[in-house]
């Protein structure tokens, strides 16, 4: 069965593809040329089934979206949804990885906890959208470590290891992340 990723993020796009590809043909939004709708929601849940919506409308197949981000505890949970918009129109991930780092010294703040969330939104063309959400948590560390991620990852170290997302194996940071934790909720949502 064909399964249209409502994702224009290369990095989520990988990790997707990781986690369903042998079960689902999968294809992206951005690879169908769907447009990309303004993210007006105001929970990770909420943007990820504007998001799925969106694609099977203009798709007329099956949807699954990721509404996805990185929340500081002492920044009051920030970036969280506006994780993406942080990086600003260019992506740059590393000036939104210094934001983080020097709002925490602003704030003279030693609480480095945070935790990465994923909504993970499946809908079905005129028809129903199942949601579930997974999170990981753990610190952020400074400076930023690895380039074998994508996003926030080079910051955030999950509770129980040393390396950053951004330094793991990928297969590792698949074993326990955000998403994976979301995609085990998902089968079980939609098996039930
Ligand atoms: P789509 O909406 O097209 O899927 P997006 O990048 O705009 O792409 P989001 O609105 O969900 O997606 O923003 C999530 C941001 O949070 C994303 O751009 C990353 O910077 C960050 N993020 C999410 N999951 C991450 C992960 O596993 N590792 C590192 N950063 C992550």
């Amino acid at each position: 069965m064909r399964l249209v990723a409502a994702t224009h993020n290369a990095g989520k796009a990988r990790e997707i593809h990781a986690l369903l590809d042998g079960h689902y043909t999968v294809v992206t939004a951005g690879e169908l040329n769907l447009p990309e709708p303004a993210e007006t929601e105001t929970t990770f849940v909420g943007n990820a089934m504007l998001k799925a919506r969106h694609a099977a409308q203009f798709s007329g197949e099956v949807a699954l979206a990721d509404d996805s981000g990185l929340s500081v505890a002492a920044l009051d949970g920030a970036p969280g949804i506006f994780s993406a918009r942080w990086g600003g129109p260019q992506k740059d991930f590393g000036s939104a990885m210094k934001k983080i780092e020097d709002r925490l010294e602003e704030l003279g703040s030693a609480d480095r906890a945070a935790w990465f969330t994923s909504a993970l939104a499946v809908a079905w063309p005129d028809g129903p959208c199942v949601v579930v959400e997974g999170r990981i948590d753990g610190v952020v560390t400074f400076p930023p470590r690895g380039d074998r991620g994508f996003g926030y990852d080079p910051l955030f170290v999950p509770e129980g290891h040393d390396q950053t997302f951004g330094e793991m194996d990928p297969v590792l940071k698949e074993s326990m992340s955000h998403r994976t934790r979301a995609f085990e909720k998902l089968k079980a949502a939609l098996i039930d």
